[in-house]
């Protein structure tokens, strides 16, 4: 790496030390394909196991404080003792995800059902979810719908919306003044033919009319192939609806693969545009961006997947704030359309592992996460462990 001027350098190192990633505790449990679920040794039994292996990932990162839950998958008795539990682990509860995915009586849908009953249950679940947050202290509420259609006529399309919006409008209702709900959307699956939350037009004209705190989710693996995401991020920050992030890697459809693996450069074009905007941290001018990582690992080991994600975002983002924006600005001023791609590509291919080294030591942490987990024996521990009962992941 060529020296970075002094004040560049604390500049960004300054940043990368305040940056947050929010883990997901279904990334510590078993997942698969529908075909096959290939079980792990040693994933988390529950929630609580699941807490630990998100605090090692903080551990070794520093960067990773908190916790996604997703209900009712993180089920237990008491919230508040779950709560406490983390904060003893040196992490907190984040982002509370409901489920209305996964119920017999949603397979016509959960909140956009025909079945009056069945929508009440559902918006029931989702109201549920916000007492789980006013126990955990979460911020966020994430609502993601697996609604939809799979065949021209099945349901009436503007009818579904109506339901759609009538049940957020009750569960945002019942927000508390420092909660916010983030919807997130998908192109297709489970519903092949119309799905009632597809795009992030539908997501953010449901968030207007609701109000300010609602606000849009962009999960990187619900597009179609060729998405221009970075385009989403940049419209969603200039019209203050941009919520968060539910980071991953997709060759195909929604793959939920390690977030930076698929593809290194479009998620150095998105923080690009968090920075741009000054929307990386709470500390800047865009405050409230969730940067979640939202990840199955079905074939990996999972708590180091989740750590190399952690770093692949990390990465992009140090690669981000090295872009020069005086001389990028200069160049499309000047309507020099190479050079002002040369500005972006310069900082892309700036190798910024040795400046994330420093920024570790910096932070009292080892400069290699990977070989220090690896070192420590926390796997090994928790193989040996964790016998028996039954192992807690996607859909459990
Ligand atoms: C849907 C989704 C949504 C769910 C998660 C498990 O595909 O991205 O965020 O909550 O997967
Ligand atoms: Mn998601
Ligand atoms: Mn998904």
């Amino acid at each position: 790496m060529t020296e970075l001027a002094p004040q560049t350098r604390t500049r960004v190192a300054a940043q990368l030390r305040g940056q947050r990633i929010e883990t997901a505790s279904w990334a510590y449990g078993n997942s698969g394909t529908r075909f096959k679920v290939f079980p792990q040794q040693g994933v988390p039994r529950d929630p609580y196991e699941k807490l630990a292996d998100a605090a090692t990932v903080h551990r070794f990162t520093g960067v990773a404080p908190t916790v996604a839950l997703h209900i009712p998958w993180d089920l237990v008795e008491d919230y508040t003792d779950l709560a406490r539990y983390a904060q003893d682990l040196g992490v907190a509860l984040g982002t509370i995800n409901a489920n209305v995915f996964q119920d017999n009586d949603y397979k016509l849908g959960s909140v956009t059902n025909p079945d009056p009953g069945i929508r009440r249950k559902a918006i029931g679940h989702l109201l549920e979810c916000v007492d789980v947050m006013d126990r955990t202290g979460s911020r966020d509420l994430k609502l993601w719908f697996s609604d939809g259609t799979n065949y021209p006529g099945q349901d009436d399309v503007r009818t579904r919306q109506d339901r759609l919006a009538a049940a957020l409008a009750e569960t945002y209702d019942r927000l508390g003044p420092d909660q916010r709900m983030l919807l997130e959307y998908k192109l297709f699956e489970p519903a092949f033919y119309m799905t009632d939350v597809p795009d992030w037009g539908t997501a953010y004209a449901h968030c207007l009319t609701l109000g300010d705190r609602a606000q849009v989710v962009i999960d990187t693996g619900h597009h179609a192939p060729g998405t221009n995401i970075e385009f989403i991020v940049a419209f969603l920050l200039r019209a203050g609806k941009l919520g968060g992030f539910d980071f991953n890697s997709r060759f195909y459809a929604d793959d939920d693969l390690m977030v930076g693996a698929a593809d290194p450069f479009q998620l150095f074009r998105i923080l690009h545009e968090i920075v741009l905007a000054d929307a990386l941290s709470d500390a800047g001018a865009y405050k409230g961006i969730a940067f979640m990582l939202d990840q199955c690992h079905n074939l990996e080991p999972k708590i180091q997947a989740v750590i190399r994600s952690v770093l692949n975002v990390q990465e992009a983002t140090a690669k981000a704030l090295l872009v020069d924006h005086a001389a990028l600005k200069a160049a499309q001023d000047a309507g020099d359309v190479l050079g002002a791609n040369e500005v972006i590509m310069d900082a892309y291919h700036t190798d910024v592992r040795p400046l994330l080294r420093s920024v570790r030591e910096d932070m009292g942490l080892d400069p290699d996460p990977i070989g220090a987990y690896k070192r420590s024996g926390y796997l090994e521990k928790i193989q040996a462990e964790r016998v028996g009962g039954t192992q807690a992941g996607w859909g459990a």
